[in-house]
């Protein structure tokens, strides 16, 4: 088997470059370890920038998007049992957020795929990759059998535990890293959301976050212990904690019903650079990790997509090579604007292990002074909208 673009997974990096690519004549062929319907099922991020909504739509796969998402035009930031609201499209000329859940996106992405006789092979599992300096090929066990993609190039779009970074690992890939002594607990509720926007909550006890999928659906975090077993988290105990965390001096109320979902997401900051050897690229999670309470990882893993569809196409249509040569370097810049943002929103919002009243009072002029400066609101609003794209 042979194309020009050997795509590895069929996350959001994979699905939107092999969309893309389509759009503008290159084929590309992609293989994923996993079913279809597992990864169309698979409950992960809820928050897209303007810059991914508009190109989703402009693409031409935003239809269901623009009819479901919800969209947002602030947020609000608690503490003391008080809420803050950070008007967004104010401080932003206009700008929102949309919530659209990803395995939504991803459905989206796959019947779009699929009915451009575009192909992706399920159940296809990478397992080694030869050849990055010059012929690429992907060996891939798909129903029992082993094959082979010939391709051009290698697009690594495997997430945080797939094989195409450790294959340039070996060749002095440099790694930056920062794993945080606590971990997000996130249940999908079926009630609908207690506000219509999401709420980010510091409080002594540790963080807490309503979030929402649906008018019926809400999705809530709670910082809790990295090595925390979900065993000892009832839906009581995790009602009463979100209450707790999130009360406010007013009397809000939290809406409850069943939970549908639960689980535990550690949390770390992750950057593996170059992010390119030869003829292997990697794009989203499998180069960068962003703790989520920026809501980030998506909107940068698409961000990679911009730049490597537009290097490779200046490649096949003029010929040029110095936009694949700057890979790193342009995505780069982004990626970490993105970790400085998410690295700050996590430290400013979770209560660290053994925090003294000085780190406290810390934590709380912190969000007193964004909260209450236009300067310092605008700096969060315009990071949490998305960044311009140079
Ligand atoms: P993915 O989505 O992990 O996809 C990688 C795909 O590669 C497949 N794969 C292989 N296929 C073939 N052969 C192999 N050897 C393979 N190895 C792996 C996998 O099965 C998989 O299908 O990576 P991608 O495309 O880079 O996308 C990244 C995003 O999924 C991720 O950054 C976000 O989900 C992060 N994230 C959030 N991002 C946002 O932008 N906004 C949010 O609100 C947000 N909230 C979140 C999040 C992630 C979370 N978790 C669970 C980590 C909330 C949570 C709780
Ligand atoms: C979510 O809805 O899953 C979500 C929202 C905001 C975040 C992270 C996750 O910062």
């Amino acid at each position: 088997m042979r194309t020009q673009v050997g795509i590895i997974g069929a996350g959001p990096a994979g699905l939107v470059l092999s969309h893309l690519l389509h759009l503008q004549g290159i084929e590309s062929v992609v293989l994923e370890s996993h079913r279809r319907d597992y990864v169309e099922q698979r409950i992960r991020a809820g928050v897209l920038e303007q810059g991914t909504v508009d190109l989703l739509v402009e693409s031409g796969v935003g239809d269901r998007l623009k009819r479901e998402g919800l969209v947002h035009s602030g947020i609000e930031l608690r503490f003391g049992g008080k809420g803050h609201r950070i008007d967004l499209a104010e401080l932003t000329g206009g700008k929102s957020i949309t919530i659209y859940a990803q395995h939504e996106v991803i459905k989206d992405l796959i019947d779009a795929r699929l009915a451009a006789n575009g192909q992706i092979l399920f159940d296809a599992e990478a397992v080694n990759l030869s050849g990055i300096d010059g012929n690429p090929v992907i060996r891939f066990s798909h129903k029992g059998k082993l094959s082979e993609l010939a391709c051009d190039f290698i697009a690594g779009c495997d997430g945080f535990h797939g094989i195409c970074r450790p294959a340039i690992l070996s060749r002095a890939l440099r790694v930056h890293e920062r794993v945080y002594p606590f971990a997000w607990l996130g249940i999908l509720a079926q009630v609908p959301p207690a506000s219509d926007e999401l709420i980010y909550t510091y409080h002594e006890r540790g963080f807490a976050l309503l979030s929402m999928r649906s008018p019926e659906v809400s999705r809530l975090y709670l910082q809790c212990s990295p090595d925390e077993d979900i065993a000892n988290w009832p839906d009581d105990r995790i009602w009463n904690e979100l209450r707790l965390r999130m009360a406010t001096l007013d009397g809000w109320e939290l809406k409850e019903g069943p939970v549908l979902q639960k689980g535990i997401t550690p949390m770390r900051s992750f950057v593996a650079e170059p992010m390119q050897h030869g003829k292997l690229f990697l794009l989203g999670d499998a180069a960068h990790i962003v703790p989520p309470t920026g809501a980030k990882g998506l909107n940068l893993a698409v961000s990679d997509v911009r730049v490597f569809t537009r290097a490779l196409v200046d490649f096949y249509k003029n010929g040029k090579k110095e936009e694949l040569q700057r890979y790193t370097e342009t995505c780069s810049r982004r990626v970490w604007k993105v970790q400085r943002f998410s690295w700050w929103m996590t430290s400013m919002l979770h209560r660290f292990q053994n925090e003294d009243s000085f780190a406290h009072n810390i934590h709380l002029a912190e969000l007193d002074y964004v909260t209450g400066s236009r300067a310092a609101a605008t700096a969060l609003a315009e990071n949490y909208v998305g960044l311009p794209y140079t």
